[in-house]
């Protein structure tokens, strides 16, 4: 589900006025380029939630173009920015599509710590996948709240997909079990897992999150297809830790970076591709059943710079 540039750049303000709006700020005020204005720059990107590596490799490359191209407007450094940030974020939409059909039923697992927004994101999901004519299964993995069941109940009677529940209390792994064979049972196309995040202790979430594997390969040995990793965006740098925490545990095939429309932190997206190498595959952009889009690493770019 493609967003327009036009309106990712609304959805992305926040950021935009953030970090972009400050360096526009500051090359209105210059007449030419010179040391003192690449340091403010840099400056500004450190400060914004991109990380230092990655913002001294900006830079890197913003001086060595002005150099090479010979440029000598600062109304030029914006163009080059979009240009390096774009190239450095790569071309994910040649990243293989989440809604492709290689699998029947296709399994997504979908982690991440609480509050990120696993649930909401499984909900907009299903919405998309709806909307490709697929039929889908929601399997409620978070079974230590009754509450995180009924919310996910309620987001499938949005997204008009089937639900597997247990009670509250009950093992995930059995829940994932039956819904698995379940999902076989009834030739259901896509099977997003919900889990719970509880991160307080990395052995704990370690050996349920390998649990959760062997269970799902005991019903389909190649499943998941696909382990996505929801991070917050407005929690900046800690997202990449958090990233870097669940890495070493499964092998995380994607991110969905949610909350991007409230935040100044957006600037993640470029520390997540540089520090990780993982593809952020989906964004949040709202808290509405329509607000998952795909991400595209020109668009984005084009709508924070352009
Ligand atoms: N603004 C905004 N809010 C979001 C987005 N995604 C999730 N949320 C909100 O974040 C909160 C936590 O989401 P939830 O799905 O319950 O997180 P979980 O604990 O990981 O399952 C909820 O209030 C969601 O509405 C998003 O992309 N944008
Ligand atoms: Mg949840």
């Amino acid at each position: 589900m493609k967003i327009l540039v036009e309106k990712l750049r609304h959805k992305l303000a926040k950021t935009k006025n953030g970090f972009v709006a400050k360096i526009a700020e500051t090359l209105k005020l210059r007449t030419k380029i010179d040391q003192d204005l690449i340091d403010d720059i840099e400056d500004i990107l450190i400060e914004s939630d991109i990380g230092v590596d990655v913002s001294e490799k900006i830079i890197e490359r913003l001086s060595e173009a002005i150099r090479v191209q010979q440029i000598d407007d600062p109304y030029q450094i914006m163009g080059l920015l979009q240009g390096i940030i774009s190239d450095i974020l790569g071309k994910s939409n040649l990243e293989k599509s989440l809604y492709s059909n290689e699998h029947s039923p296709q399994v997504i697992l979908i982690v991440g710590v609480n509050g990120v927004g696993k649930t909401t994101t499984i909900g907009k999901l299903a919405n998309n996948f709806r909307k490709e004519k697929k039929k889908v299964m929601m399997i409620a993995g978070d079974t230590f709240r009754a509450a995180a069941i009924e919310q996910l109940t309620i987001w499938s009677e949005r997204a008009k997909s089937i639900i597997h529940k247990h009670l509250a209390g009950s093992d995930p792994s059995a829940v994932i079990y039956d819904g698995l064979n379940s999902a076989k049972n009834r030739d259901v196309d896509v099977v997003l897992i919900d889990t719970a995040g509880r991160l307080h202790n990395k052995v704990n979430l370690m050996n349920e999150l390998s649990k959760i594997n062997r269970t799902i390969k005991k019903v389909i040995p190649d499943a998941p297809h696909e382990t996505l990793l929801v991070l917050d965006a407005s929690t900046g740098q800690n997202a990449i830790s958090q990233a870097k925490i669940f890495n070493g545990i499964v092998t995380i095939d994607g991110i969905a970076l949610t909350k991007l429309d409230g935040t100044a932190k957006g600037g993640i997206v470029i520390g997540i591709k540089e520090e990780l190498d993982i593809p952020v595959k989906l964004i949040g952009l709202g808290e509405g059943i329509d607000d998952l889009k795909d991400f595209d690493s020109e668009d984005f770019a084009a709508a924070l710079f352009g």
